[in-house]
């Protein structure tokens, strides 16, 4: 089934509530809340405007726009039409965006403004869609077919299109509007970027399951959501949501009075957060585990013990198992590569079959590259990652991807790039260079990576050595240079 046919179930009883409320201080920000009839309108008229530019299902729109309620109506249009959403990080420079295009090879690009041919403005597509008759079809779908393409990057430097179908999405949108409780009445405060699977399918499907209202802010700003949290029952967001609420002078539960579910995700949340909440707020935040290849995989309970430091439990019909370095799942408790299997996960990363191939075990299982522990309950802990990857703000930076930009830069002759401690962000990017002759200053550093690589991804610590320490491999050994910069953002 359509995914959008599903939703738009939902939303007919709905038609006259408040769906999406674009709130926030900033000038312009704010608006009249759109109905679900609004949604459901301008997702038709998206979905003709997409048509008329000869988009047909399969087709992939590559979309990279700054957050608002049309971008939500431009993503249900592209379902709608049976077409695959391509969404992309606002912050990837042209270069980054150059080879999302010619990987996915989309029939229309939106971006924020018209640049080149083959790109649309969002307010220009906006306009010609209010010119046209909505199209009210749902093109059918199957659950294998295509409904989204999301990039994430890869332990080669390489980003790859994991391809998300149909049934993908609605296995696990169904399984988390079930066990995280959804209720009428329910009000989603919404503060994540929707180029994510986090902000983009958990939170906003489960919402509009419930035919919710959803407070939709532009980003993350602790006072604003600090401020429109009496307003709502539901927060979620990654970990440096809740410390940067902890750090607002006087927050406490008379902040919290009508939320009855704060989730934290796609970045480990520690212990000291989750515990200084409960004493802060009475709240012991839900901390759930996902990734991009597979939704949402494990949660906490809802209802039974919510413990710090662990996932949870997996969702219904997911499989897990700890896998040991001979391929055979470890003994109850002990620590192994976390694989899964399950409605949620995806069948590959588009046009990398061999790739796919890698990550797949014959009998169906993904490998994460997450290094977890399963308890004789089936509670999931996770202790760290065996893939090279550094999570800031709950964006991912690949090293690898850093250190290439890095090691293109006249006078560097190679660089191993890691994740540090961050008070903030939970880990920061930090580079350790060598030198071709002497050190590069580190402003020609930054202007050379702005060339090409998203800010959020930049070292902004650089350190520089004579030598990388190796194993008798000739492998950088990134643990002693972890150990050794562990004080780079928090010393
Ligand atoms: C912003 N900056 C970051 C950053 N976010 N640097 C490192 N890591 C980040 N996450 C940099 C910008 O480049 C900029 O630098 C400066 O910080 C200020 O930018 P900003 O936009 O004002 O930042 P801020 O509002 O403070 O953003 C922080 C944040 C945001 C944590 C609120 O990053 C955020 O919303 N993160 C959520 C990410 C997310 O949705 N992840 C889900 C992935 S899905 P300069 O130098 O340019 O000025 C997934 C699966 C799963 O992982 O399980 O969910
Ligand atoms: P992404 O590629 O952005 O989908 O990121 C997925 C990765 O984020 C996972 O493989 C984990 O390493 C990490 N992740 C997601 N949720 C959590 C969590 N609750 N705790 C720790 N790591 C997490």
């Amino acid at each position: 089934m359509n995914l959008f046919a599903l939703l738009s179930e939902r939303f007919e009883a709905a038609l006259d509530c408040p769906g999406l409320a674009p709130v926030g201080a900033a000038a312009g920000t704010s608006g009249p809340a759109w109905t679900y009839r609004d949604l459901d309108d301008a997702s038709a008229r998206f979905s003709a405007a997409l048509r008329e530019r000869g988009v047909e299902p399969g087709d992939r729109v590559l979309v990279q726009v700054p957050k608002s309620v049309e971008a939500v109506a431009l993503y249900l249009g592209v379902l709608r039409c049976g077409a695959v959403y391509v969404p992309l990080n606002t912050a990837y420079t042209e270069r980054e965006v150059a080879f999302f295009v010619d990987d996915a090879s989309p029939r229309v690009v939106v971006g924020a403004e018209a640049a080149g041919p083959q790109t649309v403005g969002i307010g220009a597509l906006w306009e010609e869609a209010q010119s046209l008759d909505p199209d009210p079809a749902v093109e059918p779908r199957r659950d294998d077919d295509l409904a989204a393409i999301c990039y994430t990057s890869g332990t080669t430097g390489r980003s790859k299109g994991a391809m998300i179908t149909h049934g993908n999405l609605t296995s696990n949108a169904l399984a988390l509007h079930e066990i995280w409780g959804f209720e009428p009445g329910d009000v989603l405060l919404h503060a994540l970027p929707i180029f994510h699977v986090h902000g983009l399918f958990v939170a906003l499907h489960t919402a509009f399951l419930n035919a919710s209202k959803v407070l939709f802010l532009p980003r993350f700003d602790a006072a604003e959501v600090r401020r429109l949290l009496p307003e709502a029952t539901v927060l979620m967001g990654v970990p440096t949501f809740y410390s940067r609420l902890l750090a607002e002078p006087g927050f406490g539960g008379a902040d919290c009075g009508s939320i009855r579910l704060f989730v934290s995700g796609s970045a480990p949340l520690t212990e000291a957060v989750f515990g200084d909440f409960e004493a802060r707020t009475g709240h012991r935040i839900l901390e759930r585990y996902g990734m991009t290849e597979a939704g949402m995989i494990t949660s906490n309970p809802l209802l039974g013990e919510r413990v710090a430091g662990t996932v949870g439990f997996p969702l219904p019909d997911v499989e897990v198992r700890a896998v040991g370095e001979d391929g055979i799942e470890v003994a109850v408790g002990e620590v192994g590569t976390l694989e899964i299997r399950g409605p949620n996960l995806f069948p590959g990363y588009w046009g990398l079959p061999e790739k796919t191939a890698e990550e797949m075990r014959d009998d169906g299982f993904f490998v994460t590259g997450d290094l977890a522990s399963v308890d004789g309950e089936g509670r999931v802990t996770l202790v760290g990652r065996g893939k090279d990857l550094v999570i800031a703000g709950g964006f991912n930076v690949y090293p690898k991807e850093v250190e290439d930009r890095l090691d293109e830069v006249p006078g560097v002759a190679e660089s191993a790039v890691i994740g540090a401690p961050h008070a903030d962000l939970g880990e920061g990017v930090v580079a350790v260079l060598v030198a071709e002759d002497s050190p590069v200053e580190d402003d020609t550093l930054r202007a050379a990576l702005d060339a090409g690589l998203a800010r959020y991804k930049h070292p902004r610590r650089f350190y520089w050595v004579d030598d990388l320490p190796r194993n008798a491999m000739g492998k950088v050994q990134k643990n002693v240079l972890r150990e050794r910069y562990r004080d780079a953002y928090c010393g």
